[in-house]
């Protein structure tokens, strides 16, 4: 059983190397950007809790989050067989509340792919896919609001993984195949 956390700014490939992962290592996706917009786009109290989170570029507070992770964990027997996290944890609180959910299902976090990506490529990025995606997060305000939210509140997980020996730096600039290339030689050593 492989558990990866696939972590990074927003634009820097995360969901897009998760792909890739999943094809590859037939591991569980989770990405908790989806689950939110799903529940958004039928409607639910839920989703509209939600949608007034992120079309502010804020995140949705932890309490609210783990239990949302913990129950598609509980409903979903594939993720025993190993997950890739993507986009989960964005806070300390939610590393911590990781580790004590895979601690009870004897599992833990093996490794967590760091992808590095500078500044002004994030923003092209989520500038280019706004011009399509419809995604109320996709525009120059709101991708400036979550690139702060980013360094306040999710970058201090680099640190933290760092002091337990996971995080790997993974160069997240190029082309989609040579990260990928990066982390299937990070995963083929673990
Ligand atoms: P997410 O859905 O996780 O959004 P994201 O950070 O933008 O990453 P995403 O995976 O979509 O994009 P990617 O980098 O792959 O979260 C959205 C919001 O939901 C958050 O802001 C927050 O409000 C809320 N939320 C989610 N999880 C939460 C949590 N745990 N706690 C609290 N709130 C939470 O790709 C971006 C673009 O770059 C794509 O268009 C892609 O095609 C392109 N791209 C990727 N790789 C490229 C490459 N190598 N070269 C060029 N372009 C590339």
């Amino acid at each position: 059983m492989l558990n990866v956390v696939i972590f990074g700014a927003p634009g820097s490939g995360k969901g897009t190397q998760s792909e890739r992962i999943i094809e590859e290592y037939g591991l569980f996706h989770i990405s908790t950007g989806d689950v939110l917009r799903e529940q958004i786009a039928r409607g639910t109290e839920l989703g509209k809790t939600a949608d007034s989170y992120i079309s502010k570029g804020q995140l949705i507070p932890d309490e609210l989050m783990v239990n949302i992770l913990a129950h598609v964990l509980d409903s979903h027997e594939e993720s025993k067989k190993g997950v890739i996290f993507d986009g989960f944890p964005r806070t300390i609180a939610q590393a911590e509340a990781l580790t004590r959910m895979l601690a009870e299902r004897n599992a833990q976090v093996d490794v967590v792919l760091g992808l590095e990506v500078e500044e002004k490529e994030l923003i092209d990025r989520l500038l280019k896919r706004g011009q399509v995606s419809g995604r109320s997060d996709d525009n120059l305000e709101t991708i400036q609001k979550r690139l702060d939210v980013y360094h306040n509140q999710t970058k201090p997980l680099k640190d933290f993984y760092q002091k337990e020996k996971k995080y790997r730096a993974i160069q997240g600039m190029g082309s989609v195949d040579d990260i990928f290339k990066s982390i299937k030689s990070v995963i083929s050593e673990l």
